[in-house]
């Protein structure tokens, strides 16, 4: 046959909810014959980073792990962040000169390259440079896709119109100034800025863009997107979504959940790396309780784990947490998100909305309770409502801005919980999300074009 062995290397970010989504492509590509060199960017901020990369090359040995090596970081930037995630996209920016020689020195010769979005205006001239196709792969929606890449020319308009507009454009659609990140509005210059603004630009010239959606679920961005009306001149944008879990991810399951009558507990999750303040948590405990619906609720005290060592009773405090114990599971340890999403047990989510959570809410077709914290979320929070997938109550605001009360949130709890009709549209949407990647599905289709392109 005329078919070449295909060899593709994958470049992550920083922090779980862009690594995991290159865990389950490798993965993905792996089993399907591809030669996979997986670059870890070295050493990672959290915990769970590393744990999780261990798994994957114990589960693969036939992945080749390369470990990029981060050198201290030059404070050259003065807009370079404080979040510690943040601060690695820098420092792994300023280390990318290493990745030339490192891609040398592979053999066979590589097909392709595939990298994150925070790294692409970096990884793109060093890519070009080797005549090596790059590809991104886009690690939230498809509709913040069409932000991301149209940013740059609402901040370059010149007219500085950003703070006054209760609108912004991005493609043809009208996104409320609510929604969008909170530092893309600031006049100053400022490290999500620049995120957006440098990236943004340079991924019109990689190969394609990857991105873990799929076609029923964000048709109409991913229209525009693919018809030039978001930018021209854009490459291919590739739903390949929804990225399933590999077996490796998996954790001992909890015994706990087993007990549970189906559908009647909320899982209760704000993702790897967004703290409530303390009075929020507490408000969120007296919340649950007042409910009268079982939850399973994973507290998160600090931004990065590996500091996150105050005792759960300590967070939340004792008169709550004896009340809490009655009614659910409180835990500060990470457990497998995926596999308790798919536990007959779970009947609804209380979820930031962090794109890898909505993706596997939609896998085993659990309503979302969105409650957006930060970034990209509020956009992915629509995705979710626009669905039918879920309730989004837009009063909450950002995380931080108000203290949400705890019988507010017991309301909503209660709504989520009950609504059959939410229940039943999110089983059909899971029904969707199976059918794009089985076989002949549209991201089935995406994928396997993909590779037969870099087996030529
Ligand atoms: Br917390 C937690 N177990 O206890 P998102 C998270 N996860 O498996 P984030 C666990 O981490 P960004 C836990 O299933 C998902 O795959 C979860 O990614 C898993 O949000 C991932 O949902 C988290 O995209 O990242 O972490 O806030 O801010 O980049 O969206």
């Amino acid at each position: 046959s005329d078919q070449k062995p295909a060899h593709v290397a994958l470049l992550p970010s920083a922090g779980m909810g862009h690594l995991t989504p290159f865990l389950r492509l490798a993965a993905l590509l792996s089993v399907q014959n591809v030669q996979v060199t997986f670059i870890t960017p070295y050493p990672t901020v959290s915990l769970s980073e590393s744990q999780a990369l261990s798994s994957l090359f114990a589960s693969f040995p036939q992945i080749t792990r390369k470990q990029l090596h981060l050198l201290p970081l030059e404070k050259l930037n003065p807009t370079i962040s404080d979040d510690p995630f943040y601060y690695h996209f820098d420092v792994i920016r300023q280390s990318s000169h290493l990745l030339s020689p490192l891609l040398s020195s592979l053999s066979p010769p590589l097909s392709a390259f595939i990298t994150d979005m925070s790294l692409a205006s970096v990884v793109i001239p060093i890519t070009e440079a080797i005549n090596l196709p790059n590809y991104v792969l886009f690690t939230t929606s498809a509709k913040m896709m069409t932000l991301f890449l149209s940013y740059h020319i609402t901040a370059g308009s010149g007219k500085d119109d950003l703070h006054e507009m209760d609108v912004i454009k991005s493609g043809l659609e009208m996104m409320p100034k609510s929604w969008i990140p909170p530092p893309l509005l600031e006049k100053s210059n400022n490290s999500t800025k620049s995120y957006f603004i440098e990236n943004g630009k340079k991924m019109i010239e990689s190969s394609g863009i990857l991105v873990n959606t799929f076609e029923s679920f964000e048709k109409e961005s991913l229209r525009k997107l693919n018809h030039g009306e978001v930018i021209a001149g854009l490459p291919s944008v590739i739903p390949i979504g929804p990225l399933a879990a590999c077996d490796f991810e998996k954790s001992k399951p909890l015994a706990w959940l087993d007990g549970q009558p189906a559908g009647s507990i909320l899982y209760v999750s704000f993702g790897s790396r967004t703290a409530l303040s303390r009075d929020q948590v507490r408000e969120l405990g007296e919340g649950l309780v007042r409910s009268g619906i079982r939850f399973l609720w994973v507290v998160k005290d600090k931004k990065v784990d590996r500091q996150d060592n105050e005792e759960l009773e300590e967070v939340i405090g004792h008169g709550l947490m004896e009340k809490v114990k009655e009614k659910g599971l409180v835990v500060k340890n990470w457990l497998n998100q995926e596999g308790i999403l798919g536990h007959k047990a779970i009947g609804g989510f209380l979820s930031h909305c962090g794109w890898n959570s909505v993706m596997e809410a939609v896998w085993h077709g659990v309503p979302i309770l969105a409650w957006p914290q930060h970034g990209d979320q509020k956009v992915n929070a629509n995705v979710v409502e626009r669905n039918g997938m879920g309730i989004w109550v837009n009063s909450w605001g950002w995380g931080g801005e108000i203290v949400v009360t705890g019988a507010e949130i017991a309301g909503r709890v209660q709504e989520i919980m009950r609504n059959e009709s939410l229940r039943g549209q999110a089983m059909f949407i899971r029904e969707e999300a199976r059918k794009a990647v089985g076989v002949g599905g549209s991201s089935n289709k995406g994928l396997t074009e993909l590779i037969g392109m870099w087996k030529k």
